[in-house]
C-alpha cells in the first residue's frame, strides 16, 4: 500500500454531498447520536433539530418502537429479491399507505429514495400515455426554482440552476412553468399567499406552445422547499390540476417533504384538497430511519399496464432495494407511532403556534420576508453585497455553536422540525435565531 500520508480518521476520503467540503473539514460538525427532538454533537453538546434532519425524521429521533422494528426485522429476513418474490411486510405497508391517501390513488411503487421516486414518476408518466396509444405525450413539464431529487429526470424537470448547470443538456423535451416567488406582493403573507393564482395559466401557454398532444405531465412540489420554501398562492394548484385535466395531461405532485404530517395533514394533497395522478414521497414514510421513497399511482394508470400474458412482466422497472424488508420494517412502525401519538394532530395543533413565532421575526435586521405553512418556515435575509448566501451560512454556523440546527439555501433560511416538537421547542428555537439575527452583521 503506498503511505497516503492519512492518518486512520483522516475526513479525506469522504466527499460529502451538497456540502461545503474544505469548510467542513476544516471545523467539522459531527453528530453521534440522537434521541425525540435533540442530536448530540461529538463534544457532548445537545443540538435542538430544526429540521427533522433533512426534514425527514417527523417522527422525533430514536423512537423505541421504530428501532426495535429495524432490529427485528434485521434478525428475522434480511433481504428478499424484489423482482418475481415478495415479503410480506412491503405489501401490508402498500396496503396502509394507500389508505391513506385520498381518492382512487391506490397503488404503491417503492423506491430507495425521492430521486428514485421521481424518476419513477416520470417514466410512469410518459410509458402509460404510451400503452394507451398517446406514445406522442413525452414532453415533461416541471418549474423554475422547483427541486424534485438529483437524478438526471429529476435535474430536468427542477429549476435550480447549480443543480442543472453542470450536468449539460439534461433530458431533452422539457420546459418549465415560471416560480410562485412574488416577494413584491406577497412578502411577509402567513399561509398562502392571496396572489398569484394567475402563474397556473402559463401552462396554456406552454400548452399552446408544445400542443398537448406531446406533453405528458406537469410535476411541481405543492410548496417547493428546498428552493427556499415557496408557498403555493391560493387557488394556484387548483388551477394547474383544472389545465391538466383540460388536455390530459397528468399532474405529479412530489410530496418528499410535504408528505407524512409537514403541513398538519397526512399529504398535501388532503391540505390543498387537490387530487393529483401520481404522488411522489420519501423521506418522512420511515421517518428517515432507513431509506425508503414511493410513488402513488391512482388505479386507473396503474391498470392500464395490467394486459397482456399473464407471465409477462408489466412494467419494465424497479431497484434491487424496492421495498426493502428493513424499510418497509420501518415505514410500519412509524405510521404506527404517527397514529397512535397523533402527530400529524400535532404539527396541525401548533401550526398558528408557530406562525406567530416565524412573524415575531419581522422587522429584525435583514429580514426580507418570512414563509410559513404547517410546521415549515422560511425565513429569507438580504444578501452581503457580493456575497450570496453568506449571512444566511454564517447564521447556520451561529445557530448550530448555540445548540440548533437549521438549514440554509441561498440567504434563505428554512425550517421543519420534527413533529413532536412542542411550543417550549418553537419558543427556543426562535428565541435562538431572534438572538442569532439581532447580533449578525
Ligand atoms: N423531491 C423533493 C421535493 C425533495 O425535497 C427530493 C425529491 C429528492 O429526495 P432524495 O431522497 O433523493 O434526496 C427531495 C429532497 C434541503 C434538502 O435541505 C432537501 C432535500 C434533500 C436534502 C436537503 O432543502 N429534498
Amino acid at each position: 500500500m503506498p503511505d497516503t500520508g492519512r492518518v486512520p480518521n483522516d475526513l479525506g476520503a469522504f466527499w460529502m454531498p451538497f456540502t461545503a467540503n474544505r469548510q467542513f473539514k476544516a471545523n467539522p460538525r459531527m453528530l453521534v447520536a440522537a434521541q425525540g427532538m435533540h442530536y448530540t454533537a461529538q463534544d457532548g453538546r445537545k443540538i435542538l433539530d430544526g429540521t427533522a434532519g433533512l426534514w425527514c425524521c417527523n417522527a422525533g429521533h430514536g423512537h423505541p418502537k421504530i428501532v426495535a422494528a429495524i432490529q427485528r426485522q434485521a434478525a428475522l429476513l434480511d433481504y428478499a429479491p424484489a423482482f418475481q418474490m415478495g415479503h410480506p411486510k412491503v405489501f401490508e405497508l402498500a396496503g396502509r399507505l394507500s389508505a391513506m391517501l385520498p381518492g382512487d390513488l391506490d397503488h404503491v411503487f417503492f423506491t430507495n429514495s425521492g430521486s428514485e421516486a421521481v424518476d419513477t414518476a416520470l417514466k410512469l408518466a410518459i410509458a402509460y400515455h404510451r400503452v394507451k396509444g398517446e406514445g406522442a405525450r413525452t414532453r415533461l413539464i416541471g418549474r423554475e426554482r422547483g427541486y424534485h431529487g438529483v437524478g438526471f429526470g429529476g435535474i430536468s424537470v427542477g429549476g435550480i440552476t447549480n443543480n442543472r448547470k453542470f450536468f449539460g443538456p439534461l433530458l431533452a423535451g422539457v420546459d418549465h412553468l415560471p416560480h410562485t416567488h412574488l416577494p413584491e406582493r406577497n412578502a411577509f403573507s402567513r399561509g398562502q399567499p392571496a396572489y398569484g393564482a394567475h402563474l397556473a395559466d402559463e401552462l396554456l401557454r406552454i400548452v399552446q406552445l408544445h400542443d398537448p398532444s406531446t406533453i405528458a405531465a406537469v410535476i411541481v412540489e405543492p410548496v417547493a422547499a428546498s428552493t427556499g420554501v415557496l408557498i403555493p398562492p391560493q387557488g394556484y394548484l387548483t388551477r394547474l390540476r383544472e389545465i391538466c385535466d383540460r388536455f390530459g395531461i397528468l399532474l405529479i405532485f412530489d410530496e418528499v417533504i410535504t408528505g407524512f404530517g409537514r403541513l398538519g395533514t397526512g399529504f398535501a394533497v388532503d391540505r390543498f384538497a387537490v387530487l393529483p395522478d401520481l404522488v411522489t414521497t420519501a423521506k418522512g414514510i420511515t421517518s428517515g430511519t432507513v431509506p425508503m421513497g414511493a410513488v402513488f399511482v391512482r388505479k386507473p394508470i396503474h391498470d392500464a399496464f395490467m394486459t397482456g400474458p399473464q407471465h409477462m412482466i408489466e412494467l419494465f422497472h424497479g431497484y434491487t432495494y424496492s421495498g426493502h424488508p428493513l424499510a418497509s420494517a420501518a415505514g410500519l412502525a412509524t405510521l404506527d407511532v404517527y397514529a397512535e401519538e397523533g402527530l400529524f394532530e400535532n404539527a396541525a395543533a401548533l401550526s398558528p403556534y408557530w406562525e406567530d413565532a416565524v412573524h415575531s421575526l419581522k422587522g429584525l435586521p435583514h429580514v426580507i420576508d418570512l414563509r410559513n405553512l404547517g410546521l415549515i418556515a422560511g425565513i429569507e435575509l438580504e444578501p452581503i453585497a457580493g456575497e450570496p448566501a453568506k449571512r444566511a451560512f454564517d447564521a447556520f454556523l451561529r445557530a448550530y455553536e448555540e445548540g440548533l440546527l437549521i438549514r440554509t439555501t441561498g440567504d434563505i433560511i428554512a425550517l421543519s422540525p420534527p413533529l413532536c416538537l412542542t411550543k417550549s421547542h418553537i419558543d427556543e428555537i426562535f428565541g435562538t435565531l431572534a438572538r442569532i439575527l439581532k447580533e449578525t452583521p
